[in-house]
């Protein structure tokens, strides 16, 4: 009897954890259609390409493509393309931008994709959600305001870095859930950062994310 209250206690009060893994093509494997062994390739028609993508904080690189780029369903098509892929300014720490489905939504899993032939194929980042119902919630946090402290729940870090030098390539990240369901929300908040600060080339090439609702 202890033990089952126990169960039960523990699985109202359980910290919530999400789960991450990532996926690596090679630059020797790195293909157009961004296919991975375990990790699916990018949607055309998930919940995030009808999403509106908003610049929170940090400059995007004016060589890059526009936050839409990321929802749009196409793909680089090059290992080095950055016309179609989503890069904060060269020199700088990355940046902040959020994503609004206008209404909360059920979400399931959320997938970011990235390649470069070097340092700015890896992914640093991470991952807030609101519903915006905290009377505190600002949907505007810069660098330097905890979003966890304004209305936002941190999900989780995502890192596919690893201690290999091999860092080229494509990725492909999966945040999930063990209960099936990342929550209900009507925004995420990707706080990112860059892979490396030997030099100005940290940031990563994002070329889409998909989120998939219920
Ligand atoms: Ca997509």
């Amino acid at each position: 009897m202890i033990s089952i209250l126990k169960l039960v206690l523990l699985v109202i009060f359980a910290p919530f954890v999400a789960k991450v893994v990532f996926d690596h093509n090679t630059n020797a494997t790195a293909n157009r259609e961004f296919k991975f062994k375990n990790i699916a390739s990018p949607l055309k028609d998930d919940s995030a390409a009808t999403a509106k993508l908003t610049l929170i904080d940090g400059d995007l690189d004016q060589s890059g493509a526009e936050l839409s780029a990321l929802t749009d369903g196409r793909l680089p098509r090059d290992e080095d393309e950055p016309g179609a892929n989503v890069f904060f300014r060269a020199g700088t720490s990355g940046g902040r931008f959020r994503m609004d489905f206008t209404t909360p939504i059920e979400i399931i899993r959320v997938n970011t994709y990235s390649w470069h032939p070097n340092t700015r194929g890896p992914q640093l980042y991470k991952l807030y959600a609101a519903d915006g119902s905290d009377p505190k919630f600002n949907p505007d946090p810069k660098r330097g305001v905890d979003p966890a402290t304004c209305g936002w729940k941190f999900i989780a870090l995502v890192s596919t870095l690893s201690d290999k030098d091999e860092e080229g390539g494509q990725y492909a990240a999966s945040v999930t859930d063990a209960s099936g369901s990342l929550g209900k929300h009507r925004y995420l908040l990707f706080d990112c950062y860059v892979t490396e600060l030997h030099d100005n080339w940290g940031n990563t090439f994002y070329s889409e994310i998909d989120v998939l609702g219920k």
